[in-house]
Protein backbone atom coordinates (compact mmCIF):
# COMPACT_ATOMS: atom_id res chain seq x y z
CA UNK A 1 0.00 0.00 0.00
CA UNK A 2 0.96 3.47 -0.67
CA UNK A 3 -0.14 7.05 0.67
CA UNK A 4 1.35 10.57 0.74
CA UNK A 5 1.84 11.06 4.63
CA UNK A 6 1.56 8.26 6.87
CA UNK A 7 0.57 9.65 10.16
CA UNK A 8 1.19 7.36 13.40
CA UNK A 9 -1.32 8.64 16.46
CA UNK A 10 -5.25 8.95 16.39
CA UNK A 11 -5.00 11.68 18.80
CA UNK A 12 -6.31 15.07 18.49
CA UNK A 13 -2.86 16.00 16.57
CA UNK A 14 -2.72 13.07 14.46
CA UNK A 15 -6.71 13.28 13.46
CA UNK A 16 -6.70 17.03 12.33
CA UNK A 17 -3.91 16.96 10.81
CA UNK A 18 -5.24 14.33 8.25
CA UNK A 19 -8.37 16.09 8.25
CA UNK A 20 -6.44 19.57 6.88
CA UNK A 21 -4.53 17.73 4.71
CA UNK A 22 -6.96 15.76 3.38
CA UNK A 23 -8.94 18.72 2.85
CA UNK A 24 -6.26 19.78 0.01
CA UNK A 25 -6.14 16.76 -1.77
CA UNK A 26 -3.28 15.13 0.42
CA UNK A 27 -3.42 11.29 0.88
CA UNK A 28 -2.99 10.30 4.40
CA UNK A 29 -3.23 7.01 6.46
CA UNK A 30 -3.32 7.68 10.18
CA UNK A 31 -2.79 4.36 12.45
CA UNK A 32 -3.88 4.66 16.18
CA UNK A 33 -2.62 1.69 18.20
CA UNK A 34 -6.05 1.81 20.37
CA UNK A 35 -9.68 1.39 19.41
CA UNK A 36 -11.95 3.92 18.84
CA UNK A 37 -13.85 3.60 21.98
CA UNK A 38 -10.69 3.23 23.87
CA UNK A 39 -9.28 6.91 22.49
CA UNK A 40 -12.75 8.41 22.92
CA UNK A 41 -13.06 7.35 26.40
CA UNK A 42 -10.07 9.79 27.47
CA UNK A 43 -10.62 12.74 29.54
CA UNK A 44 -8.10 15.44 29.32
CA UNK A 45 -8.17 18.85 28.05
CA UNK A 46 -11.47 21.42 28.35
CA UNK A 47 -9.81 25.33 27.37
CA UNK A 48 -9.00 25.77 23.67
CA UNK A 49 -6.96 29.01 22.22
CA UNK A 50 -8.37 31.18 19.62
CA UNK A 51 -5.55 29.63 17.33
CA UNK A 52 -7.34 26.26 17.56
CA UNK A 53 -10.77 27.00 17.09
CA UNK A 54 -9.90 28.81 13.77
CA UNK A 55 -8.47 25.76 12.90
CA UNK A 56 -11.03 23.51 14.15
CA UNK A 57 -13.82 25.35 11.91
CA UNK A 58 -11.19 25.88 8.86
CA UNK A 59 -11.26 22.03 9.06
CA UNK A 60 -14.62 21.93 8.48
CA UNK A 61 -15.39 20.14 12.04
CA UNK A 62 -16.17 23.48 13.79
CA UNK A 63 -19.91 22.95 13.80
CA UNK A 64 -20.42 21.12 17.46
CA UNK A 65 -18.05 23.12 19.13
CA UNK A 66 -19.71 26.34 17.97
CA UNK A 67 -23.30 25.19 18.90
CA UNK A 68 -21.74 23.51 22.18
CA UNK A 69 -18.78 25.32 23.20
CA UNK A 70 -18.70 28.51 26.39
CA UNK A 71 -17.12 31.37 25.25
CA UNK A 72 -15.25 32.37 28.53
CA UNK A 73 -14.03 36.09 28.52
CA UNK A 74 -11.79 35.27 31.83
CA UNK A 75 -11.04 33.14 35.21
CA UNK A 76 -10.62 33.72 38.70
CA UNK A 77 -7.59 33.29 40.56
CA UNK A 78 -8.05 33.19 44.58
CA UNK A 79 -5.46 32.93 47.40
CA UNK A 80 -5.13 33.51 51.08
CA UNK A 81 -9.44 34.23 50.54
CA UNK A 82 -8.37 36.96 48.20
CA UNK A 83 -10.13 36.98 44.45
CA UNK A 84 -8.46 38.30 41.44
CA UNK A 85 -10.43 38.14 38.15
CA UNK A 86 -8.45 37.80 34.99
CA UNK A 87 -10.75 40.01 32.51
CA UNK A 88 -8.86 38.10 29.35
CA UNK A 89 -11.24 40.19 26.97
CA UNK A 90 -10.29 43.30 28.54
CA UNK A 91 -6.76 42.58 29.12
CA UNK A 92 -5.76 41.63 25.44
CA UNK A 93 -8.10 43.73 23.31
CA UNK A 94 -11.05 41.23 22.93
CA UNK A 95 -9.31 38.05 23.13
CA UNK A 96 -11.20 35.11 24.82
CA UNK A 97 -10.94 31.52 25.13
CA UNK A 98 -13.45 28.45 24.58
CA UNK A 99 -13.91 25.86 26.63
CA UNK A 100 -14.86 22.32 24.79
CA UNK A 101 -13.42 19.29 25.62
CA UNK A 102 -10.77 17.22 24.17
CA UNK A 103 -12.95 14.25 24.29
CA UNK A 104 -15.66 16.44 22.11
CA UNK A 105 -13.12 17.58 19.41
CA UNK A 106 -11.53 14.06 18.92
CA UNK A 107 -15.41 12.58 18.69
CA UNK A 108 -16.16 15.37 15.94
CA UNK A 109 -12.22 14.80 14.18
CA UNK A 110 -13.21 10.45 14.15
CA UNK A 111 -16.81 11.75 12.66
CA UNK A 112 -15.00 13.91 9.89
CA UNK A 113 -12.88 11.21 8.80
CA UNK A 114 -15.45 8.76 8.21
CA UNK A 115 -17.58 11.70 6.25
CA UNK A 116 -14.67 12.21 3.96
CA UNK A 117 -13.77 8.45 3.60
CA UNK A 118 -10.25 9.35 5.67
CA UNK A 119 -8.08 5.92 6.34
CA UNK A 120 -7.92 5.11 10.29
CA UNK A 121 -6.61 2.18 11.07
CA UNK A 122 -7.15 1.20 14.93
CA UNK A 123 -6.13 -1.27 16.76
CA UNK A 124 -2.58 -1.07 14.46
CA UNK A 125 0.39 -2.80 16.51
CA UNK A 126 3.88 -3.11 16.75
CA UNK A 127 4.12 0.22 14.16
CA UNK A 128 7.66 0.54 13.08
CA UNK A 129 9.35 3.18 11.05
CA UNK A 130 11.97 2.40 8.80
CA UNK A 131 14.85 4.51 6.33
CA UNK A 132 13.67 7.52 7.94
CA UNK A 133 16.55 9.35 6.48
CA UNK A 134 15.62 8.34 2.56
CA UNK A 135 13.39 9.97 0.28
CA UNK A 136 11.14 6.27 0.33
CA UNK A 137 10.32 6.17 4.38
CA UNK A 138 7.95 2.86 4.88
CA UNK A 139 6.25 2.06 7.70
CA UNK A 140 5.02 -1.49 8.84
CA UNK A 141 2.49 -2.33 11.70
CA UNK A 142 0.63 -5.36 12.09
CA UNK A 143 -3.24 -5.67 12.21
CA UNK A 144 -5.40 -8.90 13.08
CA UNK A 145 -2.53 -11.06 13.18
CA UNK A 146 -1.29 -9.85 10.14
CA UNK A 147 1.53 -7.74 8.90
CA UNK A 148 1.20 -4.77 6.61
CA UNK A 149 3.75 -2.29 4.84
CA UNK A 150 2.70 1.18 3.65
CA UNK A 151 5.03 3.32 1.98
CA UNK A 152 5.02 6.93 1.82
CA UNK A 153 6.57 10.52 1.29
CA UNK A 154 6.31 11.67 5.11
CA UNK A 155 5.47 10.58 8.19
CA UNK A 156 3.86 12.38 11.22
CA UNK A 157 4.60 11.80 14.71
CA UNK A 158 1.39 12.05 16.05
CA UNK A 159 1.61 8.81 18.60
CA UNK A 160 1.78 11.34 22.05
CA UNK A 161 4.38 10.97 25.23
CA UNK A 162 4.89 7.32 25.22
CA UNK A 163 4.67 6.60 21.11
CA UNK A 164 7.18 5.42 19.30
CA UNK A 165 8.08 8.14 16.77
CA UNK A 166 10.45 10.19 19.13
CA UNK A 167 11.98 7.02 20.10
CA UNK A 168 12.93 6.36 16.06
CA UNK A 169 14.93 9.42 16.13
CA UNK A 170 18.71 7.94 16.75
CA UNK A 171 19.97 9.26 20.32
CA UNK A 172 22.54 10.94 19.38
CA UNK A 173 20.42 13.15 17.72
CA UNK A 174 17.95 14.22 20.18
CA UNK A 175 18.20 16.80 22.83
CA UNK A 176 15.69 16.06 25.66
CA UNK A 177 14.80 19.13 28.22
CA UNK A 178 12.63 17.85 31.38
CA UNK A 179 11.32 19.01 34.67
CA UNK A 180 9.60 16.26 36.71
CA UNK A 181 7.09 18.39 39.47
CA UNK A 182 7.13 16.43 42.84
CA UNK A 183 3.17 16.19 42.69
CA UNK A 184 0.16 14.94 40.19
CA UNK A 185 -3.47 16.31 39.99
CA UNK A 186 -6.48 13.96 41.03
CA UNK A 187 -9.08 15.00 38.75
CA UNK A 188 -12.79 14.47 38.90
CA UNK A 189 -15.65 14.65 36.05
CA UNK A 190 -19.25 14.81 37.70
CA UNK A 191 -22.46 15.30 36.55
CA UNK A 192 -23.54 18.52 38.68
CA UNK A 193 -23.34 22.23 37.50
CA UNK A 194 -20.32 23.82 37.36
CA UNK A 195 -19.92 25.93 40.50
CA UNK A 196 -19.32 29.42 39.24
CA UNK A 197 -19.46 30.31 35.25
CA UNK A 198 -15.40 30.84 34.77
CA UNK A 199 -12.78 28.86 35.73
CA UNK A 200 -11.06 29.13 39.63
CA UNK A 201 -7.74 28.34 40.31
CA UNK A 202 -6.92 28.36 43.49
CA UNK A 203 -3.77 28.82 45.48
CA UNK A 204 -4.25 27.33 48.98
CA UNK A 205 -1.91 26.67 51.85
CA UNK A 206 -3.07 22.48 51.02
CA UNK A 207 -2.29 22.41 47.61
CA UNK A 208 -3.82 23.53 44.77
CA UNK A 209 -7.15 23.32 43.34
CA UNK A 210 -9.15 24.04 40.15
CA UNK A 211 -12.56 24.37 38.89
CA UNK A 212 -13.46 24.15 35.62
CA UNK A 213 -16.31 22.71 33.73
CA UNK A 214 -17.29 20.58 30.35
CA UNK A 215 -20.93 22.11 29.52
CA UNK A 216 -23.23 23.35 31.95
CA UNK A 217 -24.52 20.21 33.57
CA UNK A 218 -20.65 18.72 33.61
CA UNK A 219 -18.39 19.67 35.72
CA UNK A 220 -14.32 19.01 35.91
CA UNK A 221 -12.44 19.68 39.35
CA UNK A 222 -8.62 18.92 40.38
CA UNK A 223 -6.68 19.05 43.67
CA UNK A 224 -2.64 18.63 43.75
CA UNK A 225 -2.15 15.36 45.14
CA UNK A 226 1.00 13.81 45.72
CA UNK A 227 3.04 11.51 43.05
CA UNK A 228 1.84 8.72 44.41
CA UNK A 229 -1.32 9.17 45.21
CA UNK A 230 -3.86 6.74 43.81
CA UNK A 231 -7.36 7.24 42.40
CA UNK A 232 -8.48 4.10 45.07
CA UNK A 233 -7.34 6.12 48.21
CA UNK A 234 -10.11 8.64 47.27
CA UNK A 235 -13.47 8.20 47.90
CA UNK A 236 -15.98 11.22 46.20
CA UNK A 237 -16.51 12.01 49.55
CA UNK A 238 -13.02 12.90 49.91
CA UNK A 239 -12.09 14.51 47.13
CA UNK A 240 -15.38 16.72 47.91
CA UNK A 241 -14.01 17.34 51.46
CA UNK A 242 -10.49 18.71 50.08
CA UNK A 243 -11.75 20.86 47.18
CA UNK A 244 -14.44 22.25 49.67
CA UNK A 245 -10.95 23.56 51.97
CA UNK A 246 -8.69 25.24 49.18
CA UNK A 247 -11.62 27.13 46.97
CA UNK A 248 -13.07 30.43 48.03
CA UNK A 249 -15.22 29.85 50.26
CA UNK A 250 -18.64 31.07 48.54
CA UNK A 251 -17.80 28.39 45.80
CA UNK A 252 -17.45 26.40 48.40
CA UNK A 253 -20.60 26.52 50.30
CA UNK A 254 -22.56 26.52 46.99
CA UNK A 255 -20.48 23.86 45.15
CA UNK A 256 -22.85 21.17 44.27
CA UNK A 257 -21.55 17.23 44.72
CA UNK A 258 -22.54 13.87 43.19
CA UNK A 259 -20.84 10.88 42.24
CA UNK A 260 -17.83 11.26 40.22
CA UNK A 261 -18.12 9.35 36.93
CA UNK A 262 -14.28 9.46 35.93
CA UNK A 263 -11.33 9.94 38.19
CA UNK A 264 -8.10 9.77 37.42
CA UNK A 265 -4.21 10.90 38.42
CA UNK A 266 -2.15 13.12 35.82
CA UNK A 267 1.44 13.04 36.81
CA UNK A 268 2.98 16.78 35.68
CA UNK A 269 6.04 17.31 33.46
CA UNK A 270 7.60 19.66 31.47
CA UNK A 271 9.28 18.01 28.74
CA UNK A 272 11.05 19.13 25.29
CA UNK A 273 12.54 16.98 22.58
CA UNK A 274 14.23 18.33 20.21
CA UNK A 275 14.80 18.66 16.89
CA UNK A 276 11.28 17.87 15.78
CA UNK A 277 12.00 16.16 12.83
CA UNK A 278 14.67 13.98 11.75
CA UNK A 279 15.25 13.16 7.98
CA UNK A 280 11.48 12.52 6.68
CA UNK A 281 9.97 11.98 9.97
CA UNK A 282 8.31 15.14 11.87
CA UNK A 283 7.06 15.13 15.51
CA UNK A 284 4.23 17.11 16.40
CA UNK A 285 2.22 17.33 20.18
CA UNK A 286 2.76 15.35 23.21
CA UNK A 287 5.13 13.32 20.74
CA UNK A 288 7.22 15.98 20.98
CA UNK A 289 7.11 17.97 24.48
CA UNK A 290 4.74 18.05 27.64
CA UNK A 291 3.44 20.53 29.83
CA UNK A 292 1.57 20.68 32.89
CA UNK A 293 -1.62 21.49 32.68
CA UNK A 294 -2.03 24.32 34.61
CA UNK A 295 -1.32 26.73 31.67
CA UNK A 296 -3.98 24.94 29.35
CA UNK A 297 -1.71 24.52 26.91
CA UNK A 298 -0.95 20.71 25.94
CA UNK A 299 -4.17 20.76 23.21
CA UNK A 300 -3.41 24.09 22.06
CA UNK A 301 0.67 23.42 21.63
CA UNK A 302 -0.54 20.09 19.72
CA UNK A 303 -2.27 22.43 17.48
CA UNK A 304 -0.18 25.05 16.65
CA UNK A 305 2.38 22.16 15.35
CA UNK A 306 -0.33 20.84 13.05
CA UNK A 307 -0.96 24.37 11.83
CA UNK A 308 3.11 25.11 11.37
CA UNK A 309 3.62 21.66 9.82
CA UNK A 310 0.08 21.26 7.45
CA UNK A 311 1.15 24.24 5.67
CA UNK A 312 4.49 23.01 5.57
CA UNK A 313 3.18 19.93 3.84
CA UNK A 314 1.07 21.80 1.24
CA UNK A 315 3.53 23.97 0.19
CA UNK A 316 5.60 21.17 -0.34
CA UNK A 317 2.87 19.03 -2.70
CA UNK A 318 1.52 22.26 -4.58
CA UNK A 319 4.57 24.25 -4.85
CA UNK A 320 7.46 21.60 -4.87
CA UNK A 321 8.73 23.63 -2.33
CA UNK A 322 10.47 22.12 1.16
CA UNK A 323 11.67 24.93 2.67
CA UNK A 324 9.17 25.42 5.36
CA UNK A 325 9.64 21.77 6.06
CA UNK A 326 13.38 22.63 6.55
CA UNK A 327 12.08 25.25 8.98
CA UNK A 328 9.56 23.05 10.85
CA UNK A 329 11.37 22.04 13.72
CA UNK A 330 12.74 25.49 14.26
CA UNK A 331 9.17 27.20 13.88
CA UNK A 332 7.11 25.26 16.23
CA UNK A 333 9.91 25.00 19.04
CA UNK A 334 9.62 29.03 19.50
CA UNK A 335 6.30 29.18 19.92
CA UNK A 336 6.31 25.65 22.07
CA UNK A 337 9.45 26.83 24.38
CA UNK A 338 7.19 30.22 25.02
CA UNK A 339 4.13 27.98 26.22
CA UNK A 340 6.55 25.41 28.23
CA UNK A 341 7.73 29.34 30.16
CA UNK A 342 4.23 29.82 30.70
CA UNK A 343 3.09 26.72 32.10
CA UNK A 344 6.44 26.43 34.10
CA UNK A 345 5.79 29.61 35.60
CA UNK A 346 1.26 29.21 36.18
CA UNK A 347 2.85 25.54 37.89
CA UNK A 348 5.11 27.66 40.11
CA UNK A 349 2.86 30.41 41.05
CA UNK A 350 0.20 28.42 42.10
CA UNK A 351 1.39 24.83 43.54
CA UNK A 352 2.80 24.04 47.16
CA UNK A 353 5.80 23.05 46.34
CA UNK A 354 7.27 20.40 49.33
CA UNK A 355 10.79 22.00 48.71
CA UNK A 356 9.48 24.93 49.00
CA UNK A 357 9.69 26.16 52.68
CA UNK A 358 11.22 29.82 53.90
CA UNK A 359 12.23 31.44 50.32
CA UNK A 360 10.68 29.81 48.06
CA UNK A 361 7.08 30.44 49.48
CA UNK A 362 7.42 33.96 50.46
CA UNK A 363 8.52 34.63 46.66
CA UNK A 364 5.94 32.86 45.71
CA UNK A 365 3.69 34.64 47.71
CA UNK A 366 5.13 38.28 46.50
CA UNK A 367 4.34 37.01 42.89
CA UNK A 368 1.01 36.46 43.90
CA UNK A 369 0.79 39.78 45.14
CA UNK A 370 2.18 41.26 42.46
CA UNK A 371 -0.12 39.70 40.36
CA UNK A 372 -2.93 40.53 42.48
CA UNK A 373 -1.90 44.25 42.54
CA UNK A 374 -0.28 45.16 38.30
CA UNK A 375 -2.52 45.25 35.23
CA UNK A 376 0.91 44.87 33.79
CA UNK A 377 1.53 41.46 35.50
CA UNK A 378 -1.95 40.71 35.08
CA UNK A 379 -1.77 41.25 31.04
CA UNK A 380 1.01 39.43 30.96
CA UNK A 381 -0.90 35.95 32.54
CA UNK A 382 -4.16 37.17 29.96
CA UNK A 383 -2.18 36.98 26.51
CA UNK A 384 -0.46 33.92 27.42
CA UNK A 385 -3.50 32.23 28.39
CA UNK A 386 -5.31 33.42 25.28
CA UNK A 387 -2.63 32.28 23.08
CA UNK A 388 0.48 33.32 21.61
CA UNK A 389 -0.28 34.06 17.84
CA UNK A 390 0.86 31.43 15.48
P1 LIG B 1 -2.39 12.10 22.41
O1 LIG B 1 -3.71 12.65 22.74
O2 LIG B 1 -1.62 11.41 23.49
O3 LIG B 1 -2.59 11.10 21.21
C1 LIG B 1 -1.57 10.23 20.77
C2 LIG B 1 -2.22 9.01 20.17
O4 LIG B 1 -1.20 8.15 19.70
C3 LIG B 1 -1.55 6.81 20.04
N1 LIG B 1 -0.31 6.00 20.07
C4 LIG B 1 0.08 5.19 19.08
N2 LIG B 1 -0.48 4.88 17.91
C5 LIG B 1 0.17 4.00 17.12
N3 LIG B 1 1.34 3.40 17.46
C6 LIG B 1 1.94 3.68 18.64
N4 LIG B 1 3.10 3.10 18.97
C7 LIG B 1 1.30 4.61 19.50
N5 LIG B 1 1.61 5.11 20.71
C8 LIG B 1 0.62 5.95 21.05
C9 LIG B 1 -2.24 6.94 21.38
O5 LIG B 1 -3.08 5.82 21.65
C10 LIG B 1 -3.02 8.23 21.20
O6 LIG B 1 -4.33 8.00 20.71
O7 LIG B 1 -1.41 13.22 21.82
P2 LIG B 1 -1.73 14.49 20.87
O8 LIG B 1 -2.63 14.09 19.74
O9 LIG B 1 -0.42 15.10 20.62
O10 LIG B 1 -2.62 15.46 21.76
C11 LIG B 1 -2.07 16.10 22.86
C12 LIG B 1 -3.10 16.22 23.98
O11 LIG B 1 -3.78 15.01 24.15
C13 LIG B 1 -2.42 16.61 25.29
O12 LIG B 1 -1.48 17.65 25.10
C14 LIG B 1 -3.38 17.09 26.34
O13 LIG B 1 -4.48 16.27 26.54
C15 LIG B 1 -2.57 17.18 27.65
N6 LIG B 1 -3.42 17.09 28.79
C16 LIG B 1 -4.09 18.20 29.13
N7 LIG B 1 -3.91 19.35 28.42
C17 LIG B 1 -4.58 20.44 28.72
O14 LIG B 1 -4.40 21.47 28.04
N8 LIG B 1 -5.48 20.42 29.78
C18 LIG B 1 -5.71 19.27 30.52
O15 LIG B 1 -6.51 19.27 31.42
C19 LIG B 1 -5.01 18.11 30.21
N9 LIG B 1 -5.19 16.97 30.91
C20 LIG B 1 -3.55 15.88 29.51
C21 LIG B 1 -4.48 15.83 30.57
C22 LIG B 1 -2.80 14.73 29.20
C23 LIG B 1 -2.93 13.53 29.92
N10 LIG B 1 -2.06 12.44 29.59
C24 LIG B 1 -1.28 12.45 28.38
C25 LIG B 1 -1.74 11.38 30.42
C26 LIG B 1 -4.65 14.65 31.27
C27 LIG B 1 -3.89 13.50 30.97
C28 LIG B 1 -4.16 12.26 31.77
C1 LIG C 1 -9.87 21.18 32.24
O1 LIG C 1 -11.04 21.62 32.20
O2 LIG C 1 -9.64 19.97 32.13
C2 LIG C 1 -8.74 22.11 32.45
C3 LIG C 1 -8.99 23.47 32.40
C4 LIG C 1 -7.93 24.36 32.61
C5 LIG C 1 -6.66 23.87 32.86
C6 LIG C 1 -6.42 22.50 32.88
C7 LIG C 1 -7.48 21.62 32.68
O3 LIG C 1 -5.65 24.74 33.08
Amino acid sequence: MRTQVVIVGGGPAGLLLSQILHLQGIDTVVLERQSEEYVLGRIRAGVLEQGLVDLLRAANVGDRMDREGQIHEGFEVSWEGRRQHINLAELTGGKTVMVYGQTEITHDLYDARRAMGGTVVNKAEDVTLHELTSHKPYVTYRKDGKSHRIDCDFIAGCDGFHGVSRQSIPKSVRQEYERVYPFGWLGILSKTSPVSSELIYSQHERGFALCSMRNPKLSRYYIQCSSSDSPENWSDEAFWEELKRRIPEDAAQKLEVGPSIEKSIAPLRSFVSEPLSYGRLFLAGDAAHIVPPTGAKGLNLAASDVHYLSTALIEFYKNSDDALLSAYSETALKRIWKAMRFSWWMTTLLHKFPENKGFGDRIQQTELEYLFSSRAAQTALAENYVGLPY
